[in-house]
């Protein structure tokens, strides 16, 4: 049996007494910010880890496949994702996902065990979140077309109501603009997002996300102008670390984001603009402990939105490598320092409504 190292989030759910847990479960809130591939819970990956055979067509990038090892070394460190990693070790962490979920099926398994891990209720708890906006990197893998690995994911999503459950298309960094002959591009992401969204299919928004230094952002705006004019909310990745430059958090703000995930490095310039302009923040507070991106609970940028009544919403970014769920976000909210940030019940409250107004669902 695999240990794995528990987290800072269950430390602050374990602190709950039952009264408090009962109350942060029960409470309505929306997931806003969660990466399919990051979600897949670690009993669907060692499954598909049994059957998996190396072979040319489970290769990623025309490297050599993964081996045995390679995919057993791969699960560990999504499973223990701590001390001797940060934000900049974080994505080769994927490889093992992308290689183990490179079918139709799997990815259909895949997604279907990560909308149930917080659409459905477990037991006597609640559902984990009220609503979930999922999004996803399209990505052609050996069998499947970059449309068609849409296709997969938005048709499972779609089997839950409206009410329930949408799909935002991600943008990665590392995406080349309008031509690629191996990866799928910025442009033809944007124009299935459009496309789908036209044939009223449930895709709500568009993501910018990936590895954080990667990737020219002045290239991006014609394609989120275009995603914007088609109604389709905009969230973007900024600054989420302290070498993202403060000009390009400013020209992706210029872009008029609906939301920013993360934005842990705003200098006052961007701060200012986006306090002022109402832009909801997605914040995922473990992910930002164990990317090594804020040093502490209570160094936490989420004291900055919170002194100035700005809307947030808690997320938990990749619930498998940073060893968290929604509610165990929300006891780090409740629980009192120094396991939680301490905040009062009614706090509490006003971010869980603050990520259901802010749900893209809302601009529709
Ligand atoms: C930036 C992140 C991320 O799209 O294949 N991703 N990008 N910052 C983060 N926080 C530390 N967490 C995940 O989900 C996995 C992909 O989402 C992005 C990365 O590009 C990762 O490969 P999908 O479903």
């Amino acid at each position: 049996m695999t240990m794995t190292s528990s987290s800072n989030s269950s430390a602050a759910l374990a602190a709950l007494s039952p009264s408090q847990l009962s109350w942060i479960k029960n409470l309505p809130k929306a997931e806003l910010h969660a990466h399919l591939n990051g979600c897949v819970p670690i009993s669907v990956l060692r499954e598909f880890a049994q059957s998996y055979q190396p072979h040319p067509s489970t290769s990623l990038n025309s490297k050599p496949p993964l081996s045995h090892q390679d995919i057993a070394a791969g699960l560990y460190t999504l499973e223990n994702f701590d001390k001797s990693q940060d934000i900049h070790s974080f994505f080769s962490a994927f490889e093992t996902v992308y290689t183990l979920i490179s079918t139709r099926e799997a990815l259909a398994t895949a997604t279907r065990a990560v909308l149930a891990q917080f659409l459905e209720s477990n037991t006597a708890d609640p559902p984990e979140c009220t609503y979930l906006e999922l999004r996803t990197t399209p990505r052609p893998t050996s069998t499947l077309s970059a449309m068609e690995y849409i296709h997969t994911v938005l048709s499972e999503v779609e089997k839950y109501p409206p009410n329930r459950a949408a799909l935002i298309l991600s943008l990665d960094r590392r995406m080349s603009v309008d031509s690629d002959q191996t990866a799928v591009t910025v442009e033809e992401t944007i124009d299935a997002a459009v496309q789908l969204k036209k044939q009223g299919r449930r895709i709500v928004g568009v993501d910018l996300c990936g590895d954080p230094l990667a990737g020219d952002m002045s290239l991006l705006e014609p394609y989120i102008a275009k995603a914007k004019a088609a109604g389709l909310g905009i969230t973007l990745h900024v600054a989420e670390t302290p070498k993202n430059p403060p000009e390009e958090t400013l020209q992706l703000l210029s872009y008029g984001p609906h939301r920013l995930g993360h934005a842990t490095f705003l200098d006052e310039e961007a701060k200012e603009k986006v306090v002022k302009e109402r832009i909801a923040v997605e914040l995922c507070l473990s992910s930002n402990l164990l990317c090594k991106t804020v040093p502490t609970l209570s160094a936490h940028h989420i004291a900055f939105y919170l002194e100035r009544n700005h809307s947030v919403a808690v997320c938990t970014d990749d619930t498998l490598p940073f060893r968290t769920s929604l509610t165990a976000e929300y006891a780090l909210l409740l629980a009192s320092p120094p396991l939680g940030l301490g905040l009062s019940e009614a706090q509490v409250a006003k971010i869980a409504k603050g990520s259901m107004d802010a749900a893209f669902t809302v601009l529709n």
